[in-house]
């Protein structure tokens, strides 16, 4: 068995959250991938691994875990020496607070359930579950403009060093391109984003580059 093992989507936001922060934590792992697009969340499968229907799952340390922002703490807990929290208790929770505007609340209302619920028992055609997605996205991007126009001006959210709250609004805005939502009306979220691409975790852990024919020939 893999020392670390990920049980992840290339276009899963909340996976990509967990590859960044264990590329930053410098932690070796392997992925598999749990194909969302075609329901292997569901399966029995997958069944096995965790009741949670949903990546990203980890296994390390000879136990599984879920739920993004509890492996990031988890992953902070045991290897500190690269931390994603900065050292202030108000800070923390300001950063904590930042991470959550889209891991509690803007990315659950786009996950695929809630958009096969939309499609399946509401009838909600293509356009408009896109519509849908764009909107909490867009709205996502707004409350994070508001936050970062309030932080002192740093490279990062949380000032020299990136951590959670840059690893959420990365993921966000992972989000809004893959939904094709415009980041012009917000200029501070678009100066953190060209800094996180700059950082190799990002880079190397961002869905456009896990995306099944990113690599292929036109
Ligand atoms: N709050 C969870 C999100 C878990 C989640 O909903 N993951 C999505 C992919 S980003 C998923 O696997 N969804 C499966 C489904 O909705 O059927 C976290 O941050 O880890």
């Amino acid at each position: 068995m893999a020392e670390i093992r990920l049980y992840g989507f290339w276009r899963s936001l909340a996976s990509y959250r967990v590859r960044v922060a264990l590329r930053l934590k410098g932690l070796h792992f392997e992925e598999r991938s749990v194909d969302l697009l075609a329901g292997a969340q569901l399966s029995d499968e997958f069944a096995q691994v965790t009741a949670l229907r949903a990546v990203p799952v980890l296994e390390i340390d000879g136990t599984t875990l879920a739920q993004s922002l509890a492996i990031l703490e988890y992953l902070e807990e045991t290897r500190p020496e690269v931390p994603l929290l900065p050292a202030d208790p108000r800070e923390r929770a300001a950063a904590r607070s930042m991470a959550l505007a889209t891991i509690a609340d803007a990315h659950p209302l786009i996950v695929p359930r809630v958009r096969r619920y939309l499609s399946e028992r509401l009838s909600l055609g293509h356009d408009g579950i896109e519509a849908w997605g764009r909107h909490w996205l867009a709205e996502g991007l707004g409350t994070f403009e508001r936050l970062l126009s309030r932080r002192p001006p740093a490279p990062f959210a949380f000032g020299e060093r990136v951590g959670i709250a840059d690893i959420a609004v990365g993921s966000h805005v992972a989000g809004a391109e893959l939904f094709a939502v415009p980041l012009d009306p917000y200029p501070h979220v678009r100066g953190l984003a060209d800094a996180l691409a700059e950082v190799d975790a990002f880079a190397q852990s961002h869905p456009s580059r896990l995306k099944p024919d990113a690599n292929a020939h036109p």
